[in-house]
């Protein structure tokens, strides 16, 4: 069993590596849920307070509940907002996956945010995160380097990729195809020319600039995920718990 801090060592080690990694999410705010979950095999798995209806509080419950299964939990955030960076780590996350970033200077601000002084300035507090104190010193050196992983899911955001990822210590672009296919006004057709294009780009500058560039595939398909990896995407989230249930749960024949 590896404690928060080896997993995300663990973790950024596979993307500076070159090598991919894969996890999960969910949106169901149920602890048996994120116990299913943790235990299946990923290398984290995020909690999703963006979408959804989980809420901060419900957190540490979730957490708990993935870690029994040594997966490492991620949130992403409800939207860029600082206040929500300090809660869910505060809460046990390992990292936070940031949704809607547009610029390197948003993806900057989020940085300092989610680091302890001296590498940031997120309030220094008893939290979950550090045993309420028990952890407090080697809670201290993971409080300098949560992972950090920017979505790239508007055109704003494809616009500035040159700039957001120069911003240092970002460990992953993440590929929101839902929203990034909405704002080039074809939401969800995947499989235009137009969509296939600019993922493409958004990979290449990535590899180019040395950031493991990742994608949601939402569906699961294991195929669609093999074909993923085969692209050389990087940081994978496959699937959600409530598509995965979805998907399973439909009534076999009529
Ligand atoms: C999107 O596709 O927009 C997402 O946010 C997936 O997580
Ligand atoms: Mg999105």
């Amino acid at each position: 069993m590896m404690n928060r801090l080896e997993k995300i060592n663990f973790i950024r080690k596979k993307l500076n590596d070159g090598n991919y990694s894969i996890g999960s999410w969910i949106q169901i705010p149920h602890s048996s849920i994120a116990e299913i979950i943790g235990n299946a095999g990923y290398d984290w798995v995020a909690v999703d307070l963006e979408h959804g209806s989980i809420s901060v509080d419900q957190l540490p419950d979730l957490f708990r509940a993935l870690e029994l299964g040594n997966t490492l939990p991620l949130a992403r955030i409800a939207k860029g907002d600082l206040k929500d960076c300090k809660q869910v780590l505060d809460a046990g996350a390992g990292g936070v996956i940031v949704p809607m970033v547009e610029s390197a200077e948003h993806l900057e601000k989020i940085k300092n945010e989610i680091r302890w002084p001296p590498s940031g300035k997120r309030g220094v507090g008893f939290s979950r995160a550090n045993l309420f104190g028990k952890n407090f010193e080697s809670y201290s050196e993971e409080a300098q380097k949560p992972l950090l992983v920017a979505m790239i899911e508007h055109l704003n955001a494809v616009k500035n990729l040159d700039e957001i990822l120069k911003v240092d210590n970002l460990d992953a672009i993440f590929i929101g195809p839902y929203d990034l296919s909405a704002s080039m006004g074809i939401t969800a057709q995947f499989e235009t020319s137009k969509f296939k294009n600019i993922i493409g780009k958004i990979k290449e500058k990535a590899k180019l600039a040395g950031v493991a560039c990742g994608i949601h595939v939402v569906e699961p398909s294991e195929n669609d995920l093999r074909l993923k990896i085969d692209d050389g995407y990087r940081f994978i989230a496959y699937s959600i718990d409530s598509v995965i249930f979805s998907k399973f749960v439909k009534r076999p024949f009529s």
